[in-house]
């Protein structure tokens, strides 16, 4: 992935952003808000900082429970912004390293992808999948159970933090399935993953089980300590 994608993905996603996160820190363009902004919108977002050993420490710990779950209680690939790309698309464009055609009903034509999960590159979008870093029934199970319905679609389609959704190859997405890290963590980059999967559990207000929590304090221990900053989603 390109030094550039966190910024991309910030601009790509701008426009849910701001509804589903409430704030961002600058303005669609890269520019500074505008003083009129909805002030109490702005006040609303929370910024979590600290770092990485520290964060996995602060998740609060819970008994997860499954019960009632169902993949359809999450409508996913909505199209937020109306531009015809769902938020799958969305990302697809984004994270490309080569960026393919996008045609008629946002058909995606060539492009490049590089999969951090498995360390490999793909030449066509039907090959990549998009992966829910926090999967849907982990989400479920670790708070999403209460969520109203409309939070739970903020959460399917996330475009506000380039952590939530990440495009893998369609392999590594069916091995990690719907894993905590406790029970699965890419072959490499599992610092990063650890780092990744973290923000977007505090992004969510989402708690971890007792294994999981170990199992990312055994990771977080042994990479090193950068800084984890996320805007809360909720
Ligand atoms: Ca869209
Ligand atoms: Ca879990």
């Amino acid at each position: 992935m390109s030094a550039l994608t966190p910024l991309r993905r910030l601009l790509a996603g701008s426009a849910v952003a701001t509804v589903a996160a409430g704030a961002l820190l600058v303005g669609p363009a890269g520019t500074a808000p505008a003083v009129s902004e909805d002030t109490s919108r702005a006040a609303s977002a929370e910024t979590y900082s600290a770092s990485l050993r520290t964060a996995v420490r602060d998740l609060p710990v819970a008994t997860e429970v499954r019960t009632g779950y169902s993949r359809d209680l999450f409508r996913h690939w909505v199209d937020a912004d109306g531009d015809g790309c769902d938020a799958r698309r969305e990302v697809l464009i984004a994270e490309a390293e080569e960026r393919p055609t996008v045609g008629s009903g946002c058909s995606l034509t060539g492009g490049r992808w590089f999969s951090y999960y498995d360390g490999v590159s793909r030449y066509s979008a039907s090959d990549i999948s998009v992966d829910h870093m926090v999967p849907l029934a982990e989400a479920w199970d670790s708070g999403a159970r209460s969520w109203d319905s409309s939070t739970r679609q903020a959460f399917a389609n996330d475009l506000g933090d380039y952590r939530s959704l990440v495009g893998v190859t369609v392999s590594s997405n069916s091995s990690k399935s719907d894993s905590d890290p406790a029970d699965w963590q890419p072959g490499r980059e599992q610092c990063r993953y650890v780092f990744e999967y973290t923000a977007v559990k505090i992004r969510w207000r989402l708690s971890v089980d007792s294994a999981e929590r170990s199992a990312l304090i055994s990771r977080a221990d042994s990479c090193s300590d950068r800084t984890l900053t996320v805007t809360r989603a909720r």
